[in-house]
């Protein structure tokens, strides 16, 4: 760990004192964006990273962007300075009161070390927590008078030691699912985050062609990553969010195997039966929370790597038809302003093999999922938590992670204002993501929202003129505002190609785009 994401305060320079020169501190100018971009670079990176807030205000500030790193399953330290030891008791200014509790309902463990010499042990304790599964955010809260102070001599002992997160299945669970799978006759796959986040992309491939298993990738708004090539011909589409439409989806089944997915990410509530009648569920997670949580289903609680490297060691070649491929993406009509369909559809064609997206544009996410079709592994990231902000900042963290990968970052305008100071980041730290924005002057989701929870006349749905491209220039981030297809296909094409930050801003016709 040697990039920290921050914001300093008074409470934070003793820990920054003599910051050393192999380390580096990638300034965020807002909370939110620190950990936002902490959260990207732990995902991307796939090791632990580290965010330093300001104590009990810069926490407060952090809070959205720590709730969804909890759903990103994203191991991220964070540490917030804290008054002087002496000072704690009488509650001096700054002081983060219950600095523990605070945090608590989204972080995996909260701590303050009760004595300075705890430091180390602490923070490797936090460590090591927020790295074992599920992987999520740990909080220590550090008083800014133990940093003069010197560590026990025996605590490098903590801080040395390595713990092996993988846990592998039980051999009979194995076996029996092996057997439920052979012996099915319309079994299906859902491809859920943490297969990408385990490294089990080929895995997951081997198993749908020995078991010519169709394939559905889990709920959008829950899939922060891809489990699964959305190219490969077994490749259905995504499942509806909701419950009556994810069980029509899956009518006629008789197993569902769901690997590295909470079952499921549901939203908004629309009821029905929580299975198809005659079908059976059984769920690979490594989270025991969602082995718990889940309405049905029987579960397998093991690293979803481990598990389906020895489910393929298991199960034979089925003799099945395969399902018929989904239609290739069509950009659909000529409009003006063009449709978000056909934004993604021209991004399509200038997005680089290597490309990574990460994406926060609510009412496109469909349309972007289907015409990109993404199929190499670490290519998408999405705000699992459903928070705005994540997008922008963590696109940063993205790409300072995988600085070889080119980084696309697809925005509606009103999503960019969670983060917005992250652009100042990108700049001040050369960070060459391109930010493409979908401007619609409206919060299109809300209002689709707005329809199926029948509320008429809602307020505050509406962004007339919103300048994101005149924003982002002023924080150095260099900016277009384009028209219609060929100005986006060549705009795209050079700030995708540039060795700076660029920002594309292009109007699109408001509604949900569903393909
Ligand atoms: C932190 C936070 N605040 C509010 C919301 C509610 N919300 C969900 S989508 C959305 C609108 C996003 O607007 P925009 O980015 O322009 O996308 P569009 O819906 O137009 O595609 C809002 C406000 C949220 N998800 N997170």
């Amino acid at each position: 760990m040697t990039t920290t994401f921050g914001n300093p305060g008074s409470t934070e320079l003793p820990m920054l004192a003599e910051f050393p020169d192999d380390f580096r501190y990638v300034l965020g100018l807002q909370e939110a964006v620190a950990v936002g971009m902490a959260d990207g670079f732990a995902q991307a990176s796939g090791k632990p990273t580290h965010v330093n807030l300001h104590t009990a205000p810069g926490v407060g500030n952090g809070m959205g962007a720590i709730f969804n790193a909890q759903a990103n399953h994203s191991p991220v330290l964070v540490t917030a300075g804290q008054q002087v030891r002496a000072h704690i008791t009488m509650q001096a200014n700054l002081t983060n009161r219950d600095a523990t509790r605070v945090v608590h309902p989204f972080v995996k463990w909260s701590f303050e070390p009760p004595r300075a010499q705890d430091v180390p042990q602490a923070l490797a304790r936090a460590i090591h927590t927020a790295s074992l599964a599920p992987r999520g955010p740990a909080f220590v809260s550090l008083p800014m008078d133990d940093w003069t102070e010197e560590a026990d001599p025996e605590s490098g002992h903590a801080v040395e030691r390595t713990a092996e997160p993988r846990m592998g299945p039980d051999p009979a669970a194995i076996e029996t699912l092996a057997q439920r799978l052979n012996a099915a006759s319309n079994p299906v796959l859902v491809a859920g985050p943490d297969i990408d986040a385990a490294g089990a992309w080929e895995d997951a491939v081997a198993l749908a062609e020995r078991q010519k298993l169709p394939v559905f990738a889990s709920p959008a708004p829950g899939g922060g990553r891809l489990g699964f090539p959305e190219g490969h011909p077994l490749f259905q589409g995504v499942l509806p969010p909701a419950i009556g439409p994810v069980t029509e989806t899956l009518r006629g089944r008789d197993l569902i195997l769901v690997i590295g997915s909470s079952v499921f990410p549901y939203y908004p509530y629309i009821p029905g039966p929580l299975l198809p009648e005659g079908a059976s569920l059984v769920a690979i997670t490594s989270d025991p929370d969602e082995a718990a949580r889940a309405p049905m289903g029987d579960v397998i609680l093991a690293d979803p790597a481990l598990a389906l490297r020895a489910l393929v060691a298991e199960v034979g070649e089925a003799n099945r038809a395969e399902p018929e491929p989904l239609p290739e993406p069509s950009a659909g009509e000529e409009s003006d302003p063009m449709t978000p369909t056909m934004v993604h559809n021209t991004l399509a064609q200038v997005f680089p093999e290597d490309g990574i997206v990460v994406l926060e544009s609510p009412s496109s996410t469909l349309a972007l999922r289907n015409q990109l079709r993404l199929s190499r592994p670490g290519s998408y990231y999405f705000g699992a938590g459903g928070g705005l902000g994540f997008g922008l900042a963590g696109a940063i963290g993205v790409q300072l992670a995988q600085p070889d990968r080119p980084v696309v970052c697809v925005l509606g305008e009103g999503s960019v204002q969670y983060a917005i100071t992250g652009f100042w980041t990108a700049a001040a730290y050369d960070v060459p993501v391109t930010f493409l924005v979908l401007r619609n002057e409206e919060y299109s989701i809300l209002k689709w929202f707005a329809d199926i929870e029948e509320v008429k006349g809602a307020p505050g749905l509406d962004l007339p003129a919103l300048e994101v491209a005149k924003v982002a220039d002023a924080y150095g981030v260099a900016s277009r505002q384009v028209k219609g297809r060929d100005e986006l296909h060549e705009a795209l094409t050079a700030a995708i190609g540039s060795s700076k930050p660029e920002l594309v801003e292009v109007p699109v016709a408001p509604g949900m785009s569903l393909f």
